[in-house]
């Protein structure tokens, strides 16, 4: 199968299924719903979604569980939107290009953007609370609680928080490892957890799959850092080099810019070796690693 084919095809389910559980710009609340909608439909590469499908693919071919991993991964991609939003502020990273175009406060001003990221983050959970046939109770409550886990306050919040707290200061790497880890690897591991469980994993699949999204996410993160020290703003569609502008500690800071390909690498296979126990269906989770390793934006 070739990897290409598959990302756009299963980007294009996500766009139509995202295009068919958001809210319409129309009433009161247009506005507020036109910015959300301006940053989530802004040309993003769906990594989450796309993992989540992936993931359930690897242990279920029943269409009903398949469509509710789809959901799961769009409200997933709903939170990672309203975590680029806010990232952007002045208050953080201060931004004015992502994905190629300005940022969400540029044209929403900041409280316009602050509460898309809100509305955005909201409704995800909407999305995974809404009334499910396939799945039963005790398993959406089970990726709520995942899900809630992976972008809360030890999370993907957390990471944030270490992250801006430790700009223009020195710290050990394993305080990096952890940063990583929280901030961008936890929402990984979890579109790959939450896509298993909807797909019906057993125990032991649920392990395996954690490992493989443990390791992809940490090496989304390292390949990021390396995409951010070597590449340029046309091509990221967003800025490159701010990592050192802003004083940040990154895998290239610690080890050079070779060595940390290294270490991608090795995440990489990290992650393709957890799943030796899978078939055929597991074959686009390798791929989709080899593509988080070559990814050039
Ligand atoms: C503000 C609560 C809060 C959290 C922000 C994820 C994050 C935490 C900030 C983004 C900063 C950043 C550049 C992190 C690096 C990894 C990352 C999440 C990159 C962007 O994700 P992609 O490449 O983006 O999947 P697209 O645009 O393709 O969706």
């Amino acid at each position: 199968m070739e990897i290409k084919q598959y990302l756009s095809d299963k980007k294009q389910l996500v766009e139509d299924k995202l295009d068919s559980l958001m809210l319409a710009a129309d009433g009161p609340f247009s506005h507020h719903i036109e910015a959300m909608r301006y940053s989530l439909f802004a040309g993003g590469k769906r990594v989450r979604p796309i993992l989540c499908r992936a993931s359930a693919e690897a242990v279920t071919s029943d269409p009903s569980l398949l469509d509710e991993a789809l959901i799961v991964g769009c409200a997933l991609e709903c939170i990672h939107t309203y975590s680029l939003i806010h990232d952007d502020l002045p208050a953080m990273d201060d931004d004015q290009l992502r994905r190629g175009k300005p940022t969400n406060h540029m044209l929403h001003g900041e409280a316009g953007a602050i509460l898309a990221g809100d509305g955005l983050l909201t409704f995800a959970f909407e999305l995974l609370a809404r009334p499910a046939t396939a799945i039963s109770t005790a398993t959406q409550v089970n990726i709520i609680r995942l899900v809630a886990e992976a972008a809360g306050p030890l999370g993907m919040v957390g990471g944030q928080a270490l992250d801006i707290a430790g700009e223009n200061s020195s710290y050990p790497f394993e305080h990096l490892q952890t940063i990583h880890r929280s901030k961008t690897g936890a929402l990984i591991r979890c579109a790959v957890q939450t896509g298993a469980l909807a797909g019906g994993a057993s125990n032991e699949q649920m392990q395996q799959l954690t490992s493989y999204g443990e390791a992809i996410g940490l090496a989304f993160q390292i390949v990021d850092d390396l995409l951010d020290a070597t590449s340029t703003t046309e091509a990221l569609g967003k800025s490159a080099g701010s990592d050192q502008i802003r004083g940040k500690v990154t895998y290239p800071a610690f080890f050079g810019i070779e060595e940390t390909k290294n270490l991608a690498r090795k995440a990489i296979e990290q992650a393709t070796q957890s799943l030796t126990n899978f078939d055929a269906p597991a074959a686009p989770l390798v791929q989709l690693a080899e593509y988080i390793y070559a990814r050039t934006y």
